[in-house]
């Protein structure tokens, strides 16, 4: 998906608001284990429920990895469900991949051509060689991992080189090996008070932003830091509208989480 047809569809739906399928058979209404694929019986109802009110769904690896095989079939099922009944939604695969060149591009190609996401997230450590085989696939993006939303962050992100945080050195270097039409970065909401300075170096790239709620981040102060002339945010929130309730009636509690969002992002698009 190109960056035109994902600002219109935010313009045209009113919401950046993008919604993270997390499972955890843990927190699942029981009955639905009595399903044959519980996991992707339970993405399903939820990608129903708020399709209205995202423009984004964003599965996490981790919860089906976990899974074993079934969890990667639940993963591939649910991706080619949002795929056949919203194509209009932008997927992003939230993987956090990176390795040498040729490792990297089996990658990009299990992520966009087997798995059909439209995004995958990388992690920028290993540079250059590790990011750009991901740019070579045409309406396809590369998520770099900038300023992340947890604690560890101040661990190495944090640090000052050449008189500034790690995070700015790494976002400008990473934009200058792609565009924004193939190129976001992960900022979490937690760090809201940091966009400002993220903003003077890509003022135009569009940022992926986990952390509202469960996490603590405040949809207000990332829109005020974040917003650019196209929008250029997609907020994801997982935990907060998928286990909005854990009974018969999650979808609909998770379609009213997601309602409650959109609204709220309706007043920062003008
Ligand atoms: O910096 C990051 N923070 C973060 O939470 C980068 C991420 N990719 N995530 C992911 O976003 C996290 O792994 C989870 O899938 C989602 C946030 O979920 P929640 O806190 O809204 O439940």
């Amino acid at each position: 998906m190109n960056r035109k047809k994902i600002i219109e569809q935010i313009r045209k739906k009113k919401t950046f608001l993008c919604v993270g399928l997390d499972p955890d058979v843990d927190k699942m209404p029981k009955f639905l284990l009595e399903e044959e694929d519980p996991i992707f019986e339970f993405n399903k109802q939820i990608i129903d429920a708020t399709a209205e009110y995202c423009m984004a769904y964003k599965p996490n690896n981790a919860f089906y990895e976990a899974y074993g095989i079934s969890g990667m079939t639940s993963l591939e099922k649910t991706i080619l469900y949002i795929k056949a009944n919203y194509p209009d939604h932008f997927v992003i695969a939230d993987a956090k991949r990176g390795d040498i060149g040729n490792t990297s591009h089996m990658y990009a190609k299990a992520f966009f051509n087997r798995l059909h996401a439209d995004a995958i997230t990388v992690a920028p450590y290993m540079g250059s060689d590790s990011i750009k085989p991901f740019l070579e696939f045409k309406d396809k993006w590369a998520i770099v991992l900038g300023l992340t939303s947890n604690e560890g962050s101040a661990d190495f992100q944090q640090l000052q080189i050449n008189g500034e945080p790690l995070f700015i050195n790494v976002i400008r270097k990473c934009a200058s090996w792609g565009t924004d039409e193939n190129m976001m970065f992960v900022v979490g909401a937690t760090k809201a008070d940091m966009i400002d300075d993220i903003r003077k170096v890509v003022p135009n790239h569009f940022l992926l932003v986990p952390g509202v709620g469960a996490q603590g981040g405040s949809l207000e102060e990332v829109c005020k830091n974040g917003l650019n002339k196209d929008i250029g945010l997609i907020v994801n929130i997982s935990r907060n509208i998928i286990f909005a309730s854990r009974d018969e009636d999650f979808a609909i509690q998770a379609g009213k989480e997601a309602k409650k969002i959109a609204e709220q992002m309706s007043e920062f698009i003008k």
